[in-house]
């Protein structure tokens, strides 16, 4: 497949982790943690105790969101947890976003950095060229399931521009509805990894062996119509 896929594990089965993992371990590249302060965003999900609970039965990076106000109180304690990717979101770091890079980086871990929707891409362009990772979120963050805002196809389009023109290294990545219904669109805009919840992979009424085949093909059928 042309493009990476990180399934977020906020969405995913509790009950069964072990047997989702071993799964992921031979299919995806990216493993999705959602860490949510309460207040940031009015919901709370995964932890650092999930992230070194799961870190063992993992092969792949663990890529960590940052949905906290004050993420410099998290970054040690994800760091030691077993993170491999560490994201806040700009908008929580910009008052010492090169403190933030340079402190995730020296703990040799991969930085992202994740804009919201109603964020600009000028917002990131003083550090953009440290960056490893950029998520475009294209659901106001929070919440799984809510409906895609198409106005960030323009932002994936511009972040994909300024790569290819400075030979950036950050991958693209998003994070919101991503489905059947948006694959063509984002892989077409430029994104090169997709956070796979609960409207494009963790079906209740499938398998997950199912749902990721269905996925697959879903995929490969946008980047044929992208081709021709
Ligand atoms: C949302 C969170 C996301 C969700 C994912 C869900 O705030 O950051 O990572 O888990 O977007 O995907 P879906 O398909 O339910 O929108
Ligand atoms: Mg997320």
């Amino acid at each position: 497949m042309q493009c990476k896929i990180s399934p977020s594990l906020m969405c995913m089965d509790l009950i069964n982790i072990k047997e989702q993992l071993t799964f992921f371990n031979q299919h995806a590249d990216f493993l999705h943690v959602d860490i949510m302060d309460g207040h940031y965003v009015k919901n709370i999900t995964l932890s650092a105790f999930f992230i070194e609970q799961i870190k063992p039965h993992t092969s792949i990076p663990i890529d960590v969101h940052l949905m906290v106000e004050h993420p410099t109180d998290f970054i040690d304690q994800m760091a030691n947890a077993g993170a491999d990717y560490i994201c806040p979101h700009a908008e929580t770091i910009n008052s010492h976003a090169f403190r933030t890079i340079k402190h995730i980086h020296q703990l040799n871990k991969k930085v992202g950095v994740v804009i919201n929707p109603a964020t600009p891409v000028e917002y990131i362009s003083q550090y953009i060229h440290l960056l490893d990772k950029i998520t475009v979120m294209t659901v106001d963050p929070g919440y799984a399931g809510q409906p895609f805002i198409p106005e960030m196809l323009d932002k994936i389009k511009t972040l994909s521009e300024l790569k290819q023109e400075n030979n950036f290294k950050f991958l693209i990545e998003v994070d919101g509805s991503c489905n059947i219904n948006t694959y063509e669109k984002l892989l077409s805009s430029g994104a090169e990894v997709l956070i796979m919840g609960s409207s494009g992979l963790f079906k209740k009424n499938l398998s997950l062996e199912n749902a990721w085949q269905k996925m697959t093909a879903d995929i490969n059928h946008a980047i044929q119509n992208i081709k021709q």
